[in-house]
Formats: C-alpha cells, sequence, structure tokens
C-alpha cells in the first residue's frame, strides 16, 4: 500500500519542455494544470496523503517528478537524470525526500552513471531497469548495487523504442502486467499475467496503481475495458497536455 504521493505543479516553462512527438503541438499550459489538479484529486481519492510541490520555471520538464527519484520501502535514491536539461531537477528534490527519510536512507546516483526514475518498475522488492537513452550501464551498476545493500534487488531490461521502461510497461499488482510494443514477448515479463495494450493505444500502457484502484488515461477504451475485467476499480484523469512532452501518468508523481 501507499501512504505518501509527491507531486510538482507543471510551471509555465512546461511548453518549452522536451518532446518527441512535437506534431501533437505545444500542451495548452491552463489546461495542464485544470489536469494536474484532477490527478491530485485522483490520488486522494486513492487514499494517499499528497505533497504538492510549487511549479519550479527554471525546469520546464519538472513536473515529471518520477524521474528524480526512485523510492523503495528501505530507502531513497536519488536519480542523475541522463537529460541535461533536467540533472538538476534530483538535487531540486532532495529537500523533499528528507523530510520523509532520514541521511542513511537517501542513496544517490552518480555521474557518469545516469537513471531517471521513468526506467524503473518496482515489483515487490525487485526492481526491473531499462537501459534507454536517459539510463545507462554505470547508473543501473550503481542502482543494483544501492539496492542489494538495503536487501532488496534489481535487473536490467534493455529497450529499443520507447523513451522509458515504464512507457511501455507497468505493473498493476497481483501480478498482473500492462505490457506493450517491445515488451509483450520480453523474457523477463513472462510470468506475469500479461495484459496487452494494443498499438493505437499504446500511450495508456502507462496506468498507476494506488491502492487497489488504478488511475488511467481518459479516452483509451480497450485498456480501460481490460483493467476493468480484471477485477480494478478504474479513476480515469485525462493527460493530453503531458502527452504532448512524452509524460503519462506515472511520470507526475512520486508513490510510497
Ligand atoms: C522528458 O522527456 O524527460 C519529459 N518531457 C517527459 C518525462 C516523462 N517521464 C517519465 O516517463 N517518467
Amino acid at each position: 500500500m501507499f501512504k505518501n504521493v509527491i507531486v510538482k505543479k507543471p510551471c509555465k516553462a512546461m511548453v518549452e519542455g522536451i518532446t518527441s512527438a512535437p506534431e501533437l503541438g505545444k500542451p495548452d499550459y491552463e489546461l495542464a494544470l485544470k489536469q494536474h489538479d484532477s490527478y491530485i484529486k485522483a490520488l486522494k481519492q486513492c487514499g494517499v496523503e499528497v505533497t504538492i510541490l510549487e511549479a519550479d520555471e527554471a525546469y520546464p520538464d519538472s513536473c515529471f517528478v518520477e524521474d528524480t527519484a526512485v523510492i523503495t520501502r528501505k530507502c531513497a535514491i536519488i536519480s542523475n537524470p541522463g537529460a541535461l536539461s533536467r540533472r538538476k531537477e534530483a538535487e531540486v528534490m532532495l529537500p523533499t525526500i528528507k523530510k520523509f527519510f532520514s541521511d542513511d536512507k537517501i542513496e544517490f546516483i552518480k555521474s557518469p552513471g545516469t537513471l531517471e526514475g521513468g526506467d524503473v518498475m518496482m515489483v515487490g522488492d525487485h526492481f526491473y531497469v531499462g537501459r534507454s537513452a536517459r539510463t545507462n550501464e554505470e547508473g543501473i551498476r550503481q542502482f543494483i548495487e544501492i539496492l542489494e545493500k538495503h536487501g532488496l534487488s534489481g535487473s536490467e531490461v534493455p529497450l529499443e523504442l520507447v523513451l522509458h521502461l515504464k512507457t511501455g510497461v507497468n505493473y498493476i499488482e497481483n501480478n498482473n502486467m500492462l505490457v506493450s510494443g517491445e515488451f509483450i514477448e520480453k523474457p523477463d515479463f513472462a510470468e506475469f499475467n500479461k495484459i496487452i495494450i494494443p498499438e493505437d493505444e499504446a500511450y495508456a500502457a502507462n496506468c498507476i496503481w494506488v491502492n487497489d484502484k488504478v488511475i488511467v488515461p481518459e479516452g483509451y477504451p480497450t485498456v480501460e475495458r481490460k483493467i476493468r475485467e480484471a477485477g480494478y476499480e478504474v479513476i480515469l484523469v485525462d493527460t493530453s497536455e503531458y502527452r504532448k512532452l512524452d509524460g503519462g501518468l506515472s511520470c507526475l508523481s512520486l508513490r510510497f
């Protein structure tokens, strides 16, 4: 169960955020703010305490707090984002993490290692880490070493096509995993009950489980139906403006 969630409001500079899909257009900031409010409301419905950080105009992508840290049952690991424009976001997050963890429970990924939280998928005490354009081999090595020091484990999953591991695969507990594209056939996930995400709804592979409810992006009816059929209560949140920056539901929070 999760008790806490950290989010950060989007900043006006988000329109300059990194995107691989400029054809979708720039995000509408006012609409993004409204969608962020709905996201917070959905999280509260799941019974978590939400810490809302103010917008930070210095970093256009700073609402995507998931990339700045990985929070486990045993420790918090401050990341070292591979995207240079985002690198400092991790140290900006540190004072907030310190409110929840003592110094001996806070670890750091250090250069030349890079890692972004979007590449880390938690399955109990095991953490799958995507080797991506943002997370490198040295970052993964450090990350797994830290996990093992704290009695946890990790393994690497190379990815070729998507931005982050969790862009394409997400664990929703009870052995159920949402898998899309390049992840459908990966041997790493063979043991899970796979819920296959159709190509035309690939964006909705990024859903989040929060205390037995699943938050699903609005506008992806097949995915919504499949998750309901798997027995979950679904909460829909529109994330259209974040999609324009390659961001999904998981990217917008740290859950622990
Ligand atoms: C970026 O490219 O870094 C942001 N525009 C999107 C980050 C999405 N975060 C995530 O998947 N965890």
